[in-house]
């Protein structure tokens, strides 16, 4: 029997949604940057961007900005360097991958400004990590080893229980679960490195890791731009984290709150944090956090925020809490959601100028400075990492600039 041409037409239609239908729900998941096998549906988000603003020419931020010049010469006497430093916590055998991304921030920066680079490891540095590394800088090199007392688990973290735990965040697949270094890498990141005696009397840092990329000529001084507008934090990617890696970040948090609700800023970001629209199964699976956080691989802040009392109270509650270790909290979220409750959301600033990767996420402007990136591309990996976008969430609760 021959089937009219329409009805076939209709039938081959309805293959295609069925197939479009059974792709959307069974595609590699989400869950977090490192975590893949979390949640199997879109049923947990609600749209991309309208529109991202990194498509829209970029230019630099507005205002005053102080532009290289003689008084930024290496190592010169009343130089127009401010207290800051380029930060890198790195391993001995990641060399290669820090001399890669020094190159790219000398080439489109600091060449021009020459801020030392602050290297900080848990063990001394090999001749050959600091001969290769001075000779990718004209500025100083400083190298410095964690003290163990800020390096080392704590006394009050039980052993048996943190074994019980990584075998459950291994369950729930938390990359680097049972890696104790991650742990105490996360834990120095988050209330640490800023105590170092190396660092007191630096008041900026922009942290750097190795292997990532830097794509645009910055012609300005970041850090004198910091101090100049009045900013505490600056970043340039914000994502989802994986829930299953912080169910207790957020309950803790609401403790903390509860004894000291004088610390809350009263221009806060803080519908950032609990954002139940775009995420709701995030939501619920952290406990009342969105899971958005700046992504800290990249930094450029203030560390008179992280010396001030509340973050110092907020720390070490977090700290004896123990889920650094029991579960796997990054410094990404721990930051994050103390500069959304604890600061004014005005002086958090998005670096969109600032051209930057780290696998598997990019940050691209439009502008005709940046050279080696796709603009407004988000990711070059698997299409669903698109989802982890954070960034329309900080537009709508704060702001974009
Ligand atoms: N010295 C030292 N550095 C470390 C250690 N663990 C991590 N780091 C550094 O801390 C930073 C973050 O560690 P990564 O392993 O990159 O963590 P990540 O970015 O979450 O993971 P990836 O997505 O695999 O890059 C990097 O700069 C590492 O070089 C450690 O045990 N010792
Ligand atoms: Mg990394």
């Amino acid at each position: 029997m021959a089937i009219a041409r329409p009805v076939r037409a209709l039938a081959l239609a309805a293959v295609f949604v069925l197939i479009f239908c059974f792709y959307n729900i069974f595609q590699p998941s989400d869950g977090g940057v490192h975590d893949r096998a979390s949640l199997k549906t879109n049923a947990d988000f609600h749209g991309t961007i309208d529109r991202d603003p990194n498509l829209d020419p970029t230019g630099e931020p507005s205002g005053n900005l102080v532009r290289t010049s003689d008084a930024y010469t290496p190592g010169k006497a009343g130089t127009a360097r401010i207290p800051a430093t380029l930060l890198a916590l790195v391993r001995n055998e990641e060399l290669a991958g820090m001399l890669q991304s020094m190159e790219d921030l000398e080439r489109t920066w600091n060449s021009k400004f020459n801020y030392p680079w602050t290297f900080f490891n848990d063990v001394p540095f090999t001749e050959e990590f600091k001969r290769k590394t001075k000779a990718a800088t004209k500025a100083e090199c400083r190298y410095e080893v964690i003290p163990k007392e800020h390096w080392e688990k704590p006394s009050w973290i039980n052993d048996d229980l943190f074994a019980e735990s990584v075998k459950i965040l291994e369950e729930n697949d938390i990359q680097y679960a049972s890696m104790l270094s991650y742990h105490q890498m996360c834990r120095w990141n988050s209330g640490l490195f800023y105590k170092h005696p190396a660092l007191a009397d630096i008041q900026y840092y922009w942290r750097v890791e190795p292997k990532v990329h830097f794509f645009c000529d910055v012609d300005y001084d970041v850090f004198r731009y910091m101090q100049d507008h009045n900013k505490t934090y600056g970043f340039t990617i914000s994502l989802y984290d994986a829930p299953q890696s912080i169910p207790s970040l957020w309950p803790e948090t609401t403790k903390f709150i509860s004894e000291h609700p004088e610390y809350l800023h009263e221009n806060r970001a803080e519908g950032w944090l609990t954002d139940r629209t775009r995420r709701p199964v995030h939501n619920e699976m952290a406990n009342g956090y969105s899971t958005c956080h700046f992504w800290t691989n990249f930094e450029i802040a203030d560390m008179n925020f992280w010396r001030s009392q509340v973050y110092e109270d907020y720390f070490n509650h977090l700290d004896r809490a123990g889920g650094f270790f029991y579960e796997r909290w990054g410094d990404a979220p721990v930051h994050s959601i103390a500069l959304g409750l604890f600061e004014d959301k005005n002086k958090i600033h998005w670096f969109r100028d600032i051209g930057y990767q780290h696998i598997p996420f990019f940050n691209c402007p439009n502008s005709p400075k940046c050279r080696g990136c796709v603009t407004g591309r988000l990711t070059d990996g698997e299409k669903w990492l698109n989802k982890e976008d954070c960034r329309p969430n900080w537009f709508k609760y704060a702001h974009m600039d």
